[in-house]
C-alpha cells in the first residue's frame, strides 16, 4: 500500500455477510459513450464490486430487466428506458445526483453525466464502508465552481509543491505519460471536484506555444471521461513575452486580437476548457495596472475571450503593494478591499474574484476576508490551501476542515441579514449567477501524492466541503479513515483523535492569539522565525517590542482594517473586550500583560499554549504506534516516521518561540519552564574539536546569545 489508490482502495470488506442480495449483479451504464462520465461510472462501480466483494459483474450499455442491478445514467437517459417518476428528481441541479437502493434495483442518476458519476462514487464509498442502509435522497452541489489550483512551473517543479515534482510538465513542456493526470481526475471527481487549473499562478507564457497547446489538449483528453474540466494560468504580459507585441495594455486592440486569438486556438483544441486563473499586478507579476487600466479592465479582457465558449475568467484578489514597514498605518491586510471595492459592479458576468480565506495568506488562524462583504455585484469563490505552506508542510499533521469552517460558517452580517461566506461563494445571498472554491493541492509526482498520507484527508475533505460546507469535518475525516485505512474502531479512533486535536496543536505551538503563524515569512515558510515577522517587506507584521505585541487595525488607532466589515463585526473588532481571544493580536496591539478572557496574561497564554500544543503532538507518536499491525507496514512506517519528526520538530517550536518572547520581554514563565532547562547540555558549555562558539544575530534566537 504505497498511497496510490488514496481513499479509493476498494479494499475488500472483512466479516460482512457477502449475501448475494447485497451485492449487485449486473451494472448498466445508461447510452455511455467510452469517454462519458457515465462510462467511467459503470467501469468504476465494477473495479469496486470487484475490489470490495471480489466478484465479477458485467457491464451492460442499455437498459435489462433483472433484480440486483445497478443502473447508472442521466435522468434523461433513463426516462427514455424505463419511464420515471419525476417527484424522485425534480430538485436535481447541475452536478447533482439522485441515489435509491430501495426495492433490490440501484438507481444512481446524474442531473448531467457527470453527477451519474459522483452518485456512482458515492454509492461504491458507501459499500467501502459496509454500509448498506437502504437510502433514497438527492444530492445537490452548493455551488457550481469546485476547483483546484496547481502552482507547477513548466520545468517540473512545483511552488509549494511537498510531494514531488509535476505530474503534468517537465523541460518545459506536458510530459508524454498522462496516467498519475488521469489517476489525479479520478481522485478529484470522486469528491466532486469538476476543474483543475494546473499550472502556476506565477505563470509562464510559454504554456501557450503551439506544442503545449496540443499538450493541453492530451490533458483535457485524460480529465473528461471524469468530468474535471481543464483550466490554465495565464501571464499576463504573454502578449509581448509571447506574442512579440511592444504592449500588454488590456485596452489595446492588438491586445485585445491577440488574446482573442489564443483563446480561439484553445477552445479549438479544449471545447470544454473550464477557463483562465489570473494573478494580476501581485508579487512582481504584470498586469493592468502597468497600464494605469483597473484590475476589472484586466480581468474582462479575459470574460470577452471567454465568453463565446461559456469559460469562466477566475481573477484573483490576492493584490497588494503595502510594502512600507515604516508608515505604520500601511497594512497588507486593507489592500484587498481597497484594490476591488470601487469595482464592484465592474466586472463581467463571467468573471469571478477568487478570495483567499484570510486578508493576508494562509495562516494558521485569520478573520475571514472582508472582501466578501464588499463584493455585491460580482462573482466571489474563496481559495484555500491543501498545500500546508505555513502550516508544516505536510512535515506536520494539521487537520485543515475545521479551520476551514471557522471561514466557511463565518457571518459578515451584511445589511444586517446573514450572509455567511459559504451562500455568498455559493451566489445564494446576492444572487449571483456563478462561484464557488478553488484550493490550492499541489499534488506531485511521490506516491503518496501530497508526501504524507495523512495529509490526503485534507484533499478529501475539501472536495467534500466544496459539495456541501454545512458538512461536519469530524464525520468527513471519518469517512476518509475507513476509506484510507480501515473501519476498526480503534483505527479510527487514534485517527480522529490525532486529527481533530492536529490544528489547535499547531496554532498553540506556532503563533496563536492571531499573531500568525510565527515562521519564516522570508521565503521558506516552514519553521520557527519569529523575529524574520517583523522587519520584512512582505507586510507580515506582528508588531513586538520588549513591551507590547500585535498589529493595531482598527479604526479609531490603527490601520482601520476592522472598518472593512459590515458595522456590527467591525464593531466586534474595534474594541478588544469584545475581540476573541484567537484574534486578538492580530486586531490590537498590546502590553504583554494584557489580560484574556480566559483571565491569563498574553505572555502566559504564549508560554502555556507552546507547551500545551507541543505536549499534544507527543502524544501523536503512541498513539499512531497503538495501530501497528492494523494498518500496512509500508503506510505505518511513512506516517510513523512523520510523527516522529513532528514530535520533535514541535518542540523546536515551542522552544524557539517561548525563550523569543522571553527574552524579549523579560517577563518569567509562572510555571519556569522557559528558559529552564536544568538537564540540556549547551552547545556552548561543550569543549568539541572543530567547533567554536560565535555569536548568534539576533540574539533571541540564541542559546546566551552564543
Ligand atoms: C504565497 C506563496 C507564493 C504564491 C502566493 C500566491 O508564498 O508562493 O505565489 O502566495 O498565492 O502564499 O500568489
Amino acid at each position: 500500500e504505497d498511497g496510490l489508490a488514496a481513499w479509493l482502495r476498494y479494499a475488500p470488506l472483512p466479516g460482512v455477510a457477502k449475501s448475494e442480495g447485497s451485492i449487485p449483479s449486473n451494472i448498466v451504464a445508461l447510452n455511455a459513450t467510452t469517454t462519458s462520465p457515465v462510462y467511467t461510472a459503470g467501469l468504476e462501480l465494477q473495479k469496486g464490486i470487484q475490489g470490495i466483494f471480489g466478484k465479477q459483474v458485467s457491464i451492460t450499455h442499455q437498459s435489462i430487466e433483472s433484480l440486483s442491478t445497478v443502473v447508472v445514467g442521466t435522468v434523461d437517459a433513463y426516462a427514455q428506458e424505463y419511464g420515471l417518476d419525476d417527484d424522485d428528481t425534480a430538485d436535481l441541479e447541475a452536478d447533482g445526483f439522485w441515489l435509491s437502493t430501495l426495492n433490490g434495483t440501484i438507481q444512481i442518476l446524474g442531473q448531467n453525466e457527470r453527477g451519474a458519476l459522483y452518485g456512482a462514487f458515492e454509492y461504491l464509498s458507501m459499500l467501502a464502508q459496509g454500509n448498506f442502509s437502504q437510502v433514497s435522497y438527492i444530492s445537490n452541489p452548493n455551488a457550481p465552481i469546485r476547483w483546484v489550483n496547481q502552482w507547477d512551473n513548466m520545468d517540473g517543479s512545483i511552488e509549494r509543491g511537498y510531494g514531488g515534482p509535476s505530474i503534468f510538465f517537465q523541460n518545459g513542456l506536458i510530459v508524454n505519460d498522462l496516467s498519475r493526470a488521469e489517476d489525479y481526475a479520478r481522485l478529484l471527481a470522486s469528491v466532486r471536484i469538476n476543474g483543475a487549473i494546473i499550472n502556476n499562478v506565477n505563470a509562464n507564457a510559454s504554456l501557450l506555444t503551439p506544442q503545449n497547446i496540443a499538450g493541453l489538449k492530451r490533458v483535457a483528453d485524460v480529465f473528461r471521461p471524469y468530468g474535471v474540466q481543464l483550466g490554465i494560468s495565464l501571464n499576463f504580459a504573454s502578449p509581448q513575452l509571447l506574442g512579440n507585441l511592444s504592449t500588454f495594455d488590456p485596452l489595446d486592440a492588438s491586445v485585445i486580437d491577440w488574446w482573442t486569438n489564443i483563446t480561439d486556438q484553445i477552445y479549438e483544441a479544449v471545447p470544454d476548457m473550464a477557463g483562465y486563473l489570473v494573478k494580476a499586478n501581485s508579487e512582481g507579476q504584470p498586469g493592468p495596472i502597468t497600464y494605469n487600466r483597473t484590475l476589472a479592465q484586466g480581468a474582462n479582457l479575459f470574460a470577452k475571450a471567454l465568453q463565446p465558449y461559456g469559460g469562466v475568467a477566475m481573477f484573483r484578489a490576492f493584490v497588494y503593494n503595502q510594502l512600507n514597514e515604516s508608515d505604520w498605518r500601511a497594512d497588507r491586510a486593507n489592500a484587498a478591499v481597497q484594490f476591488f471595492k470601487d469595482l464592484d459592479g465592474q466586472f463581467d458576468d463571467n468573471v469571478v474574484v477568487q478570495i483567499k480565506y484570510g486578508p493576508i495568506d494562509f495562516q494558521v488562524r485569520e478573520p475571514t476576508s472582508p472582501l466578501f462583504a464588499n463584493l455585491l455585484q460580482t462573482n466571489t469563490a474563496i481559495e484555500l490551501e491543501v498545500a500546508q505552506e505555513y502550516l508544516g508542510q505536510q512535515c506536520h499533521l494539521v487537520y485543515l476542515a475545521p479551520l476551514w469552517k471557522t471561514v466557511l460558517d463565518f457571518d459578515l452580517k451584511v445589511d444586517n441579514q446573514s450572509s455567511v461566506v459559504s451562500d455568498i461563494i455559493s451566489g445564494k445571498r446576492f444572487n449571483r449567477p456563478l462561484g464557488g472554491s478553488a484550493a490550492v493541492v499541489n499534488v506531485g509526482t511521490n506516491n503518496t501524492w501530497l508526501g504524507s498520507h495523512l495529509a490526503m484527508s485534507n484533499l478529501y475533505a475539501y472536495g467534500r466541503l466544496a459539495w456541501a460546507p454545512t458538512q461536519d469535518p469530524e464525520a468527513i475525516l471519518q469517512d476518509w479513515t475507513r476509506l484510507t485505512f480501515s473501519r476498526d474502531p480503534t483505527v479510527l479512533r487514534a485517527i480522529t483523535q490525532m486529527s481533530m486535536e492536529s490544528w489547535p496543536a499547531y496554532e498553540n505551538y506556532s503563533g496563536n492569539l492571531g499573531v500568525q503563524t510565527l515562521t519564516d515569512i522570508l521565503y521558506t515558510h516552514f519553521g520557527p522565525n519569529p523575529q524574520s515577522m517583523d522587519n520584512n517587506g512582505w507586510g507580515q507584521w506582528t508588531r513586538a517590542d520588549h513591551l507590547t505585541i500585535g498589529m493595531d487595525r482598527t479604526v479609531s488607532n490603527g490601520t482601520g482594517f476592522a472598518g472593512q466589515y459590515p458595522p456590527e463585526i467591525a464593531a466586534m473588532y474595534e474594541d478588544p473586550s469584545t475581540t476573541p481571544d484567537d484574534l486578538l493580536l492580530w486586531f490590537h496591539h498590546v502590553n504583554y500583560t494584557h489580560v484574556l478572557h480566559s483571565g491569563k496574561t498574553v505572555i502566559q497564554h504564549f508560554y502555556d499554549a507552546h507547551y500545551n500544543g507541543s505536549a499534544v503532538a507527543q502524544t501523536f507518536v503512541p498513539l499512531w504506534e497503538s495501530l501497528k499491525g492494523k494498518i500496512d507496514d509500508q503506510r505505518y512506517n511513512h506516517v510513523l516516521f512523520r510523527q516522529e519528526y513532528q514530535a520533535g520538530h514541535s518542540i523546536v517550536w515551542r522552544d524557539a518561540i517561548s525563550n523569543f518572547y522571553h527574552n524579549l520581554s523579560g517577563i518569567p514563565d509562572t510555571e519556569n519552564r522557559v528558559g529552564n532547562h536544568p538537564w540540556r547540555i549547551e552547545a556552548e558549555s561543550m569543549s568539541l574539536a572543530g567547533y567554536k562558539p560565535y555569536q548568534v544575530s539576533p540574539f533571541e534566537m540564541a542559546s546566551n546569545y552564543t
